[in-house]
């Protein structure tokens, strides 16, 4: 075979643009005697020696108002910058911004900056090239983010009381659907356009702070602060920049003003999104950690049944739990059907050990990489647990081995299963359970060992079973982050989204 004629090297995807699919398959067809079905593979497929092409890039353009040579950025919603997206607005203020295809943009924060002044504009999604073959795309701002014809002081309010209304209800910028941010930024600025007083009183601080921003001067302090708490307002820019923020003639050195008007502007419209009626997003993670409290408040080791290696990981495994009520008859809002039991046990590895890996490497809704806290994501079966309906309860186990592995020298208890009420206790859509690897005092459901101090009974009951003396750790729940044994908050869902649906009209 001739290798230089039936050469897999490819053309770059920049260079040859939108052609390249179809000169690369035209080419691919040329290569007589290769075979095509044999090349594309090879092309498309040997991941090891020719990685797959690049999708082409996307361009998203806008104005920033009065923002002539502004410093453009895309940050998340702690403030930190995305490598590698920035752009200088032109003299007439516009700007367009080269974006990865094969990764889009989603739950963004666009700012432009020149010297302190700052603008800021919400992009819910641009998304994603659909495959290596679609060709280049151009999105302008104003599609993208509801009332961005162009950046200016009211798309900046926009986007503080999109962060501020995600985080006053209790959920993450990250962890909230980009169609549900669209819609409450649709829902804001009407009510803005409707002259809410509220909002109004808001927007015009946010004006008053940005026309009294030197466009000059030290950039490293901009007025609006990205993060995930503390005022929106930077108190170090008031320092720096000093502003009237009511324009009542007298300088502001705090951001009371300024958090008041904010508070009361989030009264007035509602955060939109609407979920799946039948399913949920579950996220169970959990951390293998020596030296980590169990529910005694007792150190606590990961490694009793199984032991330490270097190349094992974490796995977990289960399936619908029999206390599930299943439909007899016809579908009906409290029973599974069979065909969703086997979808889920599908999906949670139908206990199969050392099958279902979870992931430590900040992948598929791992939080942070690295930090020993093993995720796994499900999207299963739910049903609301209301007056004389039980929930979707599951089982499961975690596992330390090698892939395919059997159950000796993996699991993390022999015997015993953990069990879970599929319900929302914090309300954020998704149920999370978090508990350490081999921690046999939680929701392990028999030879449960939490002292009867802690109101262990030795067996683990779901709330409707269990008596006043034995908690029922069954359930989403508070955890000890901190490791003085006292629960502090919720665990997070890492990134981890719920099911968001449009909303119907
Ligand atoms: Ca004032
Ligand atoms: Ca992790
Ligand atoms: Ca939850
Ligand atoms: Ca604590």
């Amino acid at each position: 075979m001739d290798s230089r004629r039936c050469s897999t090297s490819k053309p770059t995807l920049h260079r040859l643009g939108r052609t390249w699919g179809a000169a690369w398959v035209a080419a691919s067809l040329a290569c007589t005697g290769c075979g095509v079905d044999g090349l594309l593979l090879t092309e498309f497929t040997r991941g090891d020696n020719q990685p797959m092409p690049d999708p082409a890039p996307l361009t998203l353009t806008g104005v920033v108002a009065d923002g002539a040579k502004a410093e453009i950025t895309v940050r998340g919603s702690d403030g930190e910058a995305v490598a590698g997206l920035t752009a200088t607005a032109s003299d007439q203020g516009s700007f367009a911004l080269t974006i990865d295809g094969a990764s889009g943009l989603q739950n963004r924060l666009l700012q432009a900056r020149l010297g302190r002044r700052q603008w800021l504009a919400v992009i819910p999604l641009l998304p994603k090239q659909p495959s290596v073959l679609a060709p280049a795309q151009t999105f302008r701002l104003q599609d993208l983010s509801p009332g961005a014809l162009s950046m200016d002081s009211t798309t900046s309010a926009l986007a503080v009381l999109a962060l501020a209304k995600v985080r006053a209800v209790g959920l993450t910028w990250t962890g909230v659907s980009s169609s549900a941010l669209t819609e409450t930024l649709i829902g804001a600025h009407k009510q803005l356009l409707a002259g809410d007083p509220a909002l109004l009183a808001f927007a015009q601080i946010v004006a008053n702070i940005h026309v009294q921003a030197e466009t000059a001067g030290s950039a490293d302090q901009v007025p609006l602060r990205l993060a995930s708490s503390g005022s929106f307002l930077n108190l170090a820019y008031l320092q720096v920049n000093p502003t009237d923020l009511d324009m009542d003639g007298q300088v502001d050195s705090s951001t009371a003003i300024f958090d008041a008007a904010l508070a009361a502007a989030l009264q007035s419209f509602t955060f939109k999104a609407c979920y799946e009626p039948r399913r949920i997003a579950v996220v169970i993670e959990t951390k293998l950690s020596e030296g980590a409290l169990d529910g005694n408040c007792t150190p606590l080791n990961p490694y009793t049944w199984t032991e330490k290696a270097p190349n094992k990981q974490v796995f977990v495994t289960g399936g619908i739990h029999q206390d599930t009520l299943l439909c007899t008859g016809a579908p009906a809002p409290n029973c599974l059907t069979s065909a969703e039991v086997d979808a889920a046990n599908g999906a949670l590895g139908g206990w199969v050990p050392n099958a279902v890996p979870m992931f430590d490497d900040g992948s598929h809704g791992d939080g942070k990489a690295g930090d020993g806290v093993w995720t796994a994501k499900f999207d299963l079966p739910y049903i609301e647990a209301v007056q004389g309906v039980n929930p979707v309860r599951i089982a499961y186990k975690f596992t330390y081995g090698l892939p395919g592995q059997g159950w000796t020298d993996a699991e993390e208890f022999p015997g015993n299963q953990r069990i879970l009420e599929l319900v929302d206790v914090d309300g954020d859509h998704i149920v999370t359970r978090f508990d350490f690897f081999a921690d046999e005092t939680t929701n392990k459901d028999k030879k449960n060992g939490l002292f009867a101090s802690a109101g262990g009974c030795g067996e683990m009951k779901w709330p409707s079973q269990t008596t006043p003396d034995c908690v029922s750790d069954t359930r989403e729940r508070k955890v000890d982050l901190d490791g003085d044994c006292k629960a502090d908050g919720f665990a997070s869902p890492g990134s981890a989204t719920p099911l968001a649906i449009a909303c119907p009209n």
